[in-house]
């Protein structure tokens, strides 16, 4: 029995300094230490002996036990050592070597100027409205004094989903709606997406931006109007900045108006830029037709307001002088990175 433990010592010495993983140690332990492990096998057989013999055994195969625990403890040991340092290696990082650039986007050129825009009339004390792009023939025209069969219709076609359902024109149904749900005073700004059955050309567009403001409340004049867009194009274009009024026709205005700026290039002089005129025509206004306020609920007798409305892309395409509207929509990086 003597040899059999000490061969069984070393055996196991041998086998668990060759395992190459903690499983294998695991198994190895098993094997030899285990419940129906070799030595436990071995121990079992410990009542065939004498008496004299028993303890000496016993020693003997406890000594053993505690040999291949230390054998199986420094190899595990080990082992968990040489994967640390294999890690360490496999997943070390250059510090010093040159980062990924990860490229930063920026905003679009039409986003650039209607975020300006938007500051300026939110410092002017505007709220910001926004409503569907499908609209209610309803919303788009009617409302808006321009009723079935006029010929205000031909110079805002647009795209009918059906009969009475229509891509908006204009963002002006956005007004109505608000003048719908909201008593006086109302002073809000509705910009976002319009369409027309417009060819695509250097100036047009079947899809375009809009900015149009409506203000409604006791005591609105003409006066207001001229004063806040005077503001307005200050803020926009600079301290030095000049409008002009010359009257115009809208259905939904009443007078109604065009409003220039003095050319932000030549400050009035007359250059290429404005044709010579010294002025560039930004936006349309005027007063809001009665029949306008009334479909909105709101009295025209207790009432007044105006309201106006500008091109996105044509206030972009003067700023940044850029000659076809086409660019806008390309999304080409060669255009879009010099703003
Ligand atoms: C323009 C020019 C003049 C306008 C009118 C309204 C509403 F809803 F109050 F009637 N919203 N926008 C308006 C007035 C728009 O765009 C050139």
């Amino acid at each position: 029995m003597k040899e059999r433990i000490e061969a069984l010592g070393l055996s196991a010495s041998q086998e668990l300094n060759n395992a190459q993983s903690l499983q294998e140690i695991e198994a190895l332990r098993v094997k030899y230490l285990g419940k129906k492990g070799e030595l436990t096998a071995i121990l079992k057989q410990m009542g065939s002996l004498s008496a004299e013999e028993r303890p000496v055994m016993g020693q003997l195969a406890n000594a053993v036990r505690a040999q291949i625990e230390e054998v199986i403890e420094t190899r595990a040991k080990e082992l968990k050592e040489a994967e640390i340092e294999k890690k360490l290696i496999e997943e070390s990082i250059d510090v010093t070597m040159p980062g990924t650039p990860r490229s930063v986007g920026h905003k679009h050129p039409l986003s650039i100027v209607l975020d300006e825009v938007k500051d300026i009339f939110l410092g002017m004390g505007f709220k910001i409205s926004t409503g569907p792009e499908i609209e209610w023939d309803e919303y788009n025209f009617e409302a808006l004094n321009i009723p079935q069969d006029h010929p205000a219709r031909d110079t805002q076609d647009t795209f009918y989903l059906s009969e009475n359902k229509l891509l908006r024109s204009q963002t002006s149904p956005v007004q109505v709606r608000v003048m719908e749900q909201q008593e006086p005073p109302i002073r809000i700004i509705a910009p976002g997406r319009v369409y027309r059955s417009d060819s695509v050309d250097a100036t047009h567009s079947p899809l375009f931006h809009q900015i149009e403001g409506l203000v409604v409340d006791k005591g609105i004049t003409m006066g207001t109007l001229k004063g806040n867009l005077a503001d307005f194009a200050k803020k926009l274009y600079g301290e030095d900045t000049k409008i002009r009024i010359r009257p115009h026709h809208f259905q939904f205005t009443e007078p109604s108006c065009e409003v220039d700026v003095t050319c932000f290039r030549c400050h009035g002089e007359g250059c290429p830029m404005c044709k010579g005129e010294g002025f560039i025509e930004i936006l349309g206004a005027g007063m809001v037709h009665p029949n306008v306020l009334r479909r909105g609920g709101i009295d025209p007798e207790e009432y007044s307001g105006y309201a106006f409305g500008m091109g996105l892309e044509r206030l972009v395409m003067f700023r940044f002088n850029i000659d076809d509207i086409r660019l806008f929509y390309e999304n080409d990086l060669r255009f879009l990175k010099q703003f």
